[in-house]
Order: C-alpha cells, then structure tokens, then sequence
C-alpha cells in the first residue's frame, strides 16, 4: 500500500470557520480542458467615461446625478436588496413550520473607489487605497451604530466574470438586522473556540500558518495574506490582522496604511498571475454590530477568484460540489506558492 501524500492523493480538509469539509484532488490538476473559456478582452478604459452611471458627474439609472467627486464617494443603492422601512408583523408560525419567514431591514450601499474609471484597486496609490479603508471604517461604524442594524457586509465583486455589473473601480455594503447564515455559522464556530480556549480561533491558526510559512503569500507589521489550509477556489486568499481585532472599527491609522499596502501588494499579485485584471469576490468577515463586544472575533477579509489555470479557463462550482461538498483540484499550498512567488509590481506599471 503507497503512503499517504498531500501532493498526490486525494484527500478531505477541514474549514473551522464553517465548520465544514472540502475534497482536494490533486492528481487531477493535469487532466485536459475542452469546457469554457473565460473571454480574455483587456480593453483600456478611459479616465472618464460619458456612460458610466458610477463616473462622477454622470447620470445614474434612475435619473440621479453623483456629484462631481474626487477619490471615494457613497450613495445608497438605487436598487437596494433590503429597505430601510419598517413593516407591522404578526408572527404567524412556530419555529416547527415548513413555512418560516420573517421581514428583513436593511440598507445598501456603492461604494466608488475613485473618479477614475481606468482604475483599479491594484492601480491606485497606496494612498487612495488608503481613503478606501477610512471609508469602510466609517461606514461599518456609522451603519453599525444605527439601532436596528446587526450586521454590515462590506465586499467587492470585481469583473464580469464575478457578476460585477459595472468596471468603473466600486464595491457594496449591505447592512441588516439579522446576522446572515454564513456569518452566523462562522460565529458560532469562532465563539465555541474562544469559549473554551479564551484566545480566538484566528490567533492560534495564524500562529501555526507563520512557522509552517507554506501557504503565507504576504506579511506586513500588522496583517498576513495567506492561502487557507481548507481553500476551496483555486486562488483562494484570505487577509487576518495579526492582532485579533474583532472589526475594522478598531483599526489604527498604522493598521489601515498596512491593510491598504496588503490589499494593494496582493491584488496586484492577482493581476500578475495571469497577466489580466484578476476577477474575484472578496469581502470582510467582522463582528456583528449588535451592541456586544465580541471577543470571539477576528478581522479577515476574503478573496474568492473563479479564475483556474490561465486567464480564460474558470473553476465552476457544479455537479459534485453542488450535490456533496466543494473540490478543488490544484492544492492550497501549490497556489500559496505560485501567489509568493510573483512580482508586487504591477504588470502594466513595468
Ligand atoms: P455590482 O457591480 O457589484 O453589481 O454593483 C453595482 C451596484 O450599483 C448594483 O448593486 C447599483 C446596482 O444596483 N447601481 C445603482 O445604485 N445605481 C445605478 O445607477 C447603477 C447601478
């Protein structure tokens, strides 16, 4: 019988935040591709586009006009997925029902990253970077100050490829009154941790991540990106703040120079792997903002790329992994290697 190796047999890995498991299969990262291919279209954008309904100046869909911003501006979305409203309610149902439902208030956000449509995260300075963090600091305090908002979603869904409508450089916020399933599982597992060890789950994984170094992509003073033991898109990273900060909230102004240096140091790797304006979704994990202070919790953003082996060939998550669990086929540490290994310059600014 052959021993057992993480490089050439399948295997099964655990995720503690979910509390769930994920197959990787890496003998299958040779087999052929004859499925889709992504289109490979780098068009330049111009600075200002007349269309765009996200460029300062411009009209948006429903008639508005933004204003003539420089850098960040935010303005509630004009199609919001939950309402500020409140409705009566009378609770029809036990908890025992086939038909539960409850209303749901919330508000969402757009939040431009620059007036300048060309751009990028990876592009920008890492000053203008910088002014993203103050704003995501601001609205993640200012949201989650309002009564009966639980929760604040910050993400970002960059490219066509992810579903994002739009190239102009933006991202969402959505903040509600309940805590989101995903959310709430990862809090559950985060608070049996520090329950019992008093020390929060994040702390003691980036511990054993730094002296195994193997899946550590970057490191400043304050944050490290690094591909997760339990990864399941093939580029999957995540940023923890080395501190366990429960929220950007309590961000320093050391911390948010650094965050912005690792977004911008790690996108622009994203961009150099297959030389195109990488495509991902990404997003912070951060306490909910229910008016506790939640210990258990710790900072960390993460980014989810669809894209596989080149720029036009995408990992689908289907069949297997829609029936059973999710499978990845390239491992973590594969990645880790290949995301370490490329330039922090970016590739159009050589
Ligand atoms: P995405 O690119 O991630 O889809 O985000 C763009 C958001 O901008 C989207 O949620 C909003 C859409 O509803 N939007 C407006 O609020 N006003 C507009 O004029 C266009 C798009």
């Amino acid at each position: 019988m052959q021993k057992f190796s993480r490089q050439d047999h399948p295997h099964r890995r655990y995720n503690p935040l979910l509390g769930e498991w994920i197959l990787v299969s890496p003998q299958r990262a040779k087999r052929p591709w004859q499925g889709q291919q992504e289109k490979n279209v780098e068009e330049e954008r111009p600075k200002h586009d007349p269309h765009c309904y996200l460029c300062a100046g411009n009209e948006r869909i429903n008639g508005g006009r933004n204003p003539d911003y420089k850098g960040t501006y935010v303005f509630d979305n004009d199609f919001p997925a939950l309402l500020q409203e409140e409705v009566s309610f009378i609770k029809e149902c036990g908890g025992n029902s086939f038909f539960r439902l409850k209303p749901e208030r919330g508000i969402n956000k757009v939040i431009c990253f620059s007036e300048d449509h060309s751009l990028t995260l990876p592009l920008m300075d890492v000053e203008a970077v910088r002014k993203v963090v103050d704003v995501w600091q601001k609205e993640y305090r200012e949201l989650g100050s309002l009564e009966y908002i639980n929760h604040v979603q910050i993400f970002e869904n960059k490219g066509s490829a992810m579903g994002c409508s739009n190239p102009h450089p933006h991202g969402q916020i959505w903040a509600q009154s309940d805590i989101p399933s995903l959310v709430a599982r990862t809090q559950y597992n985060l608070k049996k941790y520090y329950d019992t060890r008093h020390t929060t789950l994040l702390q003691d994984y980036l511990k054993e991540e730094l002296k195994s170094g193997e899946r550590i992509v970057l490191e400043n003073e304050y944050f490290v990106a690094l591909v997760p033991f339990w990864a399941v898109w093939p580029y999957e990273t995540m940023i923890i703040s080395k501190r366990p900060a429960p929220s950007i909230a309590t961000f320093i102004e050391e911390e948010k120079l650094a965050f912005a240096e690792i977004l911008k140091d790690l996108t622009t790797k994203y961009d150099n792997l297959f030389e195109i304006s990488f495509p991902y979704s990404a997003g912070m994990h951060q306490a909910p903002t229910d008016g506790d202070y939640h210990s258990e919790w710790h900072f960390h953003m993460h980014f989810y790329p669809p894209l596989l082996r080149s720029a036009t060939v995408r990992k689908f998550m289907v069949g297997y992994e829609m029936l059973a669990e999710a499978q990845r086929d390239i491992t973590p540490e594969q990645s880790a290697e290949i995301l370490r290994n490329l330039s922090t310059v970016h590739y159009k600014r050589r």
